[in-house]
């Protein structure tokens, strides 16, 4: 897989150098590379925001620049493309409407998961904290791609038009939040979703079972029980007993309706989200 990001501040992304996306990297799995989105401007400021349209505070990110950028890393040649109209200004439809990401999942209660896989070409990615939420089916979906481009925003955002552009060019384009809280700009979204992806690539992991096993994964979407390690007695507090048994399938029952009982109080909405045929007898009673 091969990642590229364009950020005001590539420094950020020194740290995909540690760690297991380091090893990852040594071991070829995959090729991250950060870009200054300030090298593709022209003017002496090296300005890449402009107060928006309409006015308000805070600037907007401009999208020439951010054109002449992503034209370059896509390898596509502005003069030979095809126009979205003659040249006359369109109307932009609101984000939903935008002909892309229609494939999404959304997490609404009761909703199915859609499968959000992609199809071959890059996808590019831009983190906006006013769109639906990056769940692990998109992880994984992303995981299957071989070529990943990520843009993050800074200041109030980026010009609506960058995502509609490429999608009308026939770019597979996502944007993601990453949770009901605001951050100063879209680099601390980009590491999220960069470890949620690259981690699910095939080698990634040294033991992959410990991939299978994880909350959100599957059709059941559980947060984990709890666990412990030695020594079972710590501090005046023990370890239930059940799991020193030795009774394998004990434990596996304790475990799981500690899950579901965790998940019910904890997250009731992934509750509402899951297939209620997967859920046996046993599970039931709870
Ligand atoms: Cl993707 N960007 C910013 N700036 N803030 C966020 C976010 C993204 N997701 C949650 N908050």
């Amino acid at each position: 897989m091969q990642i590229d990001i364009i950020s005001v501040f590539p420094e950020y992304f020194d740290v995909t150098g540690l760690s297991l996306l380091g090893k990852a990297q040594e071991k070829g799995l995959v090729t991250i590379k950060a870009h200054n989105l300030r090298d593709w401007t022209h003017d002496v400021h090296h300005s890449v925001d402009s107060t928006p349209v309409g006015g308000g505070a805070g600037m907007v990110m401009k999208p020439e620049v951010w054109a002449e950028c992503l034209d370059d890393l896509l390898g596509l040649d502005p003069a030979n493309l095809t126009m979205p109209s003659d040249g006359e200004a369109t109307a932009q439809p609101d984000a939903e409407a935008d002909a892309g990401q229609s494939n999404r999942n959304t997490v609404e209660a009761g909703q199915e998961h859609v499968n959000p896989s992609v199809e071959d070409g890059p996808v590019l990615i831009f983190p906006n904290p006013s769109a639906p939420l990056f769940t692990q089916a998109d992880a994984t979906a992303l995981s299957h791609a071989d070529r990943l481009v990520f843009g993050c925003g800074r200041y109030e955002g980026y010009d609506a038009r960058i995502p509609t552009y490429y999608r009308s060019q026939g770019i597979d384009v996502r944007e993601y939040s990453i949770g009901d809280y605001v951050l100063n700009g879209g680099e601390v979204a980009v590491s999220v979703m960069l470890e949620a992806i690259t981690r699910l690539l095939p080698g990634f992991m040294g033991n992959p079972e410990s991939i299978v096993q994880e909350s959100y994964t599957g059709d059941e979407p559980l947060l984990e029980y709890r666990q412990y390690t030695r020594p079972t007695t710590w501090r005046g507090l023990g370890v239930p007993e059940i799991l020193t048994s030795g009774d394998h399938g004990k434990v596996d029952r304790f475990r799981r309706d500690e899950a579901i009982r965790r998940t019910s109080r904890i997250r009731p909405d992934l509750v509402a989200r899951m297939d209620c045929s997967s859920l046996d007898k046993q599970d039931r009673r709870l």
